[in-house]
């Protein structure tokens, strides 16, 4: 593949080349997590009582938002776990959970565990600062909804340089033997302020593994955040009968006409040339968790709309964008998924409930 990111016209078979390679390197990478087994992390048989409340960004209170963003900060500086044999690279604790999201990048997207596997990715980050670097509140999210039309896009409060995880790198042409522009697009370049100015980001770009010390990186497309992260899209997302469909609304793709809620958080932050952009790599963002967290409370949202049906219905290919099933079944609720060395084993079904399961949290407010 010569661009960063998915080709915008959708090679498929570029695609599936690439999930074959990218699914053997997962089947004899992922490592036993017996190395380090942070049972805290999957609450199991514990019930879940006063779950943390997620709540949206600019709602929290300044220290608030300064403690998450400091909790952050020690979960960089934290020594990975990862065994250098599995990935080189490695050096914090961010860089095992950004390159479990590399090794697994053809098995978790456009598949029907999409959802699951981030609400579970997202939750054992957010159990992973309270833990490891003595946060005390729950994962905030980015209702993106209320940044937009493009003209407030860039002026979201997330985006602050303060209180928020800093804004737009400044621009760079797109050379033009690079195929790849997401429209709109006016950064690129290494990002200027806020509290992310500085960080060392290592996994990546796309799928190496082997270290590549570089600043973190934004392209903003006020733009494509316009087209796909307004209420109009986000309603369509909630308006699907089955989850079959609410999944591809989601994901949309890989076509830029045909994005979703996902690409819009993702190419709305990182463009070309942004860390958000980058299939593989875009945890390396902080702003990551934000958006997984918002496209989490969106599944919520959907599922407590008929939670006796929805808290069960899960479906959708095993194989990336094996809609048709000619490579396999569809996702059930025994499904395994893998965080690797970061938390325990776990199913697709012991996420479908947010405060049940390997899961404890709510949302403050539902769509
Ligand atoms: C533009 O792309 C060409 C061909 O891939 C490459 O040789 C050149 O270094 C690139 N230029 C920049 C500024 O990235
Ligand atoms: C939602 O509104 C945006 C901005 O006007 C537009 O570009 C987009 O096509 C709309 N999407 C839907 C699904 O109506
Ligand atoms: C897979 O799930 C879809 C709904 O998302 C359904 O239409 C299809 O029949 C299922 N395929 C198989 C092989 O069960
Ligand atoms: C899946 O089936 C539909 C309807 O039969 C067809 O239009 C579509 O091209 C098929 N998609 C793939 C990826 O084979
Ligand atoms: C967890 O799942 C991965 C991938 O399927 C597998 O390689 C690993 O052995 C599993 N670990 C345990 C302890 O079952
Ligand atoms: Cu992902």
């Amino acid at each position: 593949m010569t661009s960063r990111c998915l080709q915008p016209r959708g090679d498929v078979v570029a695609l599936l080349l690439l999930l074959v390679l990218q699914y053997a390197a997962l089947v004899t990478a992922i490592p036993s997590p017996d190395h380090r087994d942070p049972s805290s992390y999957n609450y199991g048989q514990r019930a879940c009582r006063n779950p943390p409340v997620r709540k949206e960004w600019r709602t929290l209170g300044k220290s608030e938002q300064t403690r998450y963003l400091n909790a952050v900060q020690c979960f960089l500086k934290k020594p990975a776990i990862t065994p250098k044999s599995i990935v080189p690279g490695v050096v914090s604790r961010y860089d095992d959970l950004v390159a479990t999201h590399v090794l697994q990048t053809y098995s978790i997207h456009y598949v029907g565990h999409f959802f699951a596997w981030h609400r579970w990715f997202t939750a054992v980050y957010e159990e992973a600062l309270r833990n490891e670097c003595g946060y005390t509140g729950a994962q905030p999210y980015w209702d993106w909804t209320l940044d937009v039309p493009a003209a407030k896009w860039a002026k979201s409060p997330v985006l602050d340089a303060v209180y928020g995880f800093g804004g737009n790198g400044p621009l760079i042409p797109v050379n033009t033997s690079n195929p790849f522009e997401v429209p709109g697009r006016t950064g690129g370049g290494c990002v200027v302020d806020g509290p992310f100015k500085n960080m060392v980001v290592r996994m990546g770009p796309q799928s190496s593994v082997s270290g590549n010390p570089r600043c973190l990186s934004r392209d903003l497309s006020p733009y494509f955040a316009g087209r796909y992260l307004g209420m109009n899209q986000t309603k369509l997302t909630l308006s699907q009968s089955d989850f079959g469909w609410f999944d591809r609304v989601a994901e949309g793709g890989p076509s830029f006409d045909a994005s979703g809620i996902h690409g819009g958080g993702h190419y709305g932050v990182g463009g070309t040339y942004g860390e958000m952009g980058d299939l593989y790599a875009s945890p390396s963002d902080p702003i990551f968790w934000l958006h997984h967290a918002n496209l989490d409370r969106v599944w919520w949202s959907w599922q407590m709309r008929n939670p006796r049906k929805r808290l069960f219905d899960i479906s959708g290919p095993i194989f990336l964008m094996d809609y048709n099933n000619t490579q396999g079944g569809n996702v059930t609720l025994s499904f395994p998924m893998t965080l690797g060395v970061n938390a325990k084993n776990t199913t697709v079904g012991q996420t479908m409930n947010i405060k049940g399961g390997v899961l404890c949290y709510d949302y403050d407010k539902l769509y």
